[in-house]
């Protein structure tokens, strides 16, 4: 497969690396002029671009993988789609619903694979925490604790979610939360409280979120960049998990208990990764790896543009109930 990626800032580096095992980069496209030919030098990549309507007119490749932050995904999604071009998405898909569902119809209608970049649940401890569940490893689980918490500087990184009306549930509990949905099914109704701790920011570092999800069962999904812990766990997500048949536990280390015993599900540390987000840069590769199975098979993957709906409902569902002291239920979305 021969694809291209558009915006090659902080976190398409680890795209860039991870694909070098998968498929041809063909182009690269920014509209920052020094990112732009820092990457392409880094990744020895000749054709670049500053505009992506060129680089979709010039064409040549399969697939493009839109790493830029939200504002752009709407209007790029909708090229890749005018161009016939299988399109990965990263996180968050869109600032509105109503984008989103935009950017599901076209696709639909153009018959492309469109997938969100959902990596948390391609993280390998967390994967396997999935497996267990649906193989039936803790019976019918009907209570999950998911839980990330941690006082990691994101912000020298990611100077923007310092700047953001929203920050912690739009940017990161919104994988917790996709997690949550992948460990326990669909949500129906959630309930969450927020709080600003950091003054230095705009939004909100805070979350503690309630779910309830189809067939009975509810989660505890809870979510901090304000919180100094010893060890520092960033960025791992912790899981507690009670079925009918036993309990699973993910605790910081990455330590796994299930009833049979415990085991270590420490990630690798790949070649071009570096410790503490060699977790989060192992999932890219396994993400991005799901994607070119899912487009050979013709199937469509897990967090599709579709199934993410159901995630961004969530994200949309917790600031309101946040603003409004309420519960919500998603079809109000
Ligand atoms: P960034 O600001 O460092 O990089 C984005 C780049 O996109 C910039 O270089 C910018 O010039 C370019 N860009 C924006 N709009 C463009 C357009 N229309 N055409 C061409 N170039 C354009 O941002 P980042 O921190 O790399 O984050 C990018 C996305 O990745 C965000 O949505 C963020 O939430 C997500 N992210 C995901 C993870 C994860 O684990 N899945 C981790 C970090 C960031
Ligand atoms: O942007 C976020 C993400 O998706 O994973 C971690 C992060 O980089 C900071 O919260």
């Amino acid at each position: 497969m021969r694809g291209a990626l558009i915006g090659c800032g902080f976190f398409a580096q680890n795209q860039l690396h991870a694909w070098r095992d998968l498929a041809q980069i063909t182009a690269i496209c920014d509209r920052d002029p020094q990112r732009l030919a820092e990457t392409a030098a880094r990744f020895g990549i000749t054709r670049t671009y500053d505009d992506a309507a060129r680089m979709f007119a010039d064409g040549g490749f399969d697939f493009v993988d839109i790493a830029t932050t939200v504002p752009s995904h709407r209007p790029l999604v909708q090229m890749a789609a005018a161009a016939g071009v299988h399109a990965i998405c990263q996180k968050p898909f869109a600032e509105t619903m109503a984008d989103a569902r935009a950017m599901v119809t076209a696709a639909e209608s153009a018959g492309i694979t469109l997938m969100v970049h959902e990596n948390f649940r391609w993280q390998s401890a967390i994967r396997r925490c999935i497996d267990a569940v649906r193989g039936g490893a803790i019976g019918t689980p009907f209570f999950a604790r998911v839980s990330f918490r941690s006082g990691y500087d994101v912000f020298s990184g990611q100077p923007y979610l310092a700047a953001d009306q929203r920050f912690i549930i739009q940017d990161l509990g919104i994988h917790i939360l996709d997690i949550a949905r992948a460990l326990m099914g669909d949500a129906t109704r959630i309930t969450a409280t927020t709080r600003r701790i950091n003054p230095a920011i705009r939004g909100e570092d805070v979350a503690t979120m309630l779910l309830q999800h189809e067939g009975g069962a509810t989660s505890v999904v809870d979510c901090s960049y304000a919180t100094r812990r010893v060890p520092e766990t960033f960025p791992e997500t912790l899981l507690e998990i009670d079925g009918d048949r036993g309990t699973l536990r993910l605790d910081a280390g990455y330590r796994l208990t299930l009833p049979e015993g415990s085991s270590d599900l420490s990630p690798p540390v790949l070649p071009w990764a570096s410790r503490p987000w060699h977790n989060i840069q192992e999932s890219v590769l396994l993400i991005q790896r799901y994607f070119l199975d899912c487009i050979a098979a013709g199937i469509q993957p897990e967090t599709s543009g579709a199934d993410n709906l159901r995630t961004l409902a969530l994200v949309e569902g917790a600031y309101l109930s946040a603003a409004e002291g309420r519960s919500v239920a998603l079809d109000e979305l």
